[in-house]
């Protein structure tokens, strides 16, 4: 009876423990993945970059795709240079400091000048509506 009592304390704290870690590792990838909206795969936030730099935009919990057609849950991404994020419903200004990708690009080379700069990525629906702060990032770049 003891030998038995033993034996399920010892199962349930291996299976215990092996939920806990299976719980943590989960919470890792979560804190990664599951942050909604747009991001810079590269540069990251507080990169020395050339003065050409490669933009790679990423994309999480929605669906990339070109403009046109509204479509929900879907858009495309804009990159705002030196500027802010556009409020929600605000249509996305089309000029040199705001670009669309409204093919459905996630990859661009800009060129900016020397010095510290911010990007920003705006994700806004097919008729180039901006779905708000929550949908964008920005982080700052020095350009050597
Ligand atoms: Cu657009």
């Amino acid at each position: 009876m003891k030998a038995w009592f033993i034996m399920v304390t010892t199962l349930c704290l291996i299976l215990g423990s092996y939920t806990l870690v299976q719980a943590c590792e989960h919470e890792g990838a979560c804190s990664k993945a599951c942050s909604i909206g747009p991001h810079f795969l590269s540069p990251k936030n507080g990169d020395t970059v050339s003065q050409d730099v490669n933009i790679k935009m990423g994309m999480t919990g929605m669906k990339v795709q070109k403009a046109g057609e509204l479509v929900k849950g879907t858009g495309h991404h804009h990159l705002i240079i030196d500027g802010a994020y556009v409020p929600e419903n605000e249509t996305v200004p089309k000029d040199d400091k705001h670009i669309h990708f409204g093919k459905g690009q996630t990859e661009t080379t800009i060129k900016l000048s020397p010095g510290k700069h911010t990007l920003t990525l705006q994700f806004a629906d097919g008729f180039h509506q901006s779905y708000g702060k929550i949908m964008s990032q920005t982080i700052e770049v020095i350009v050597k």
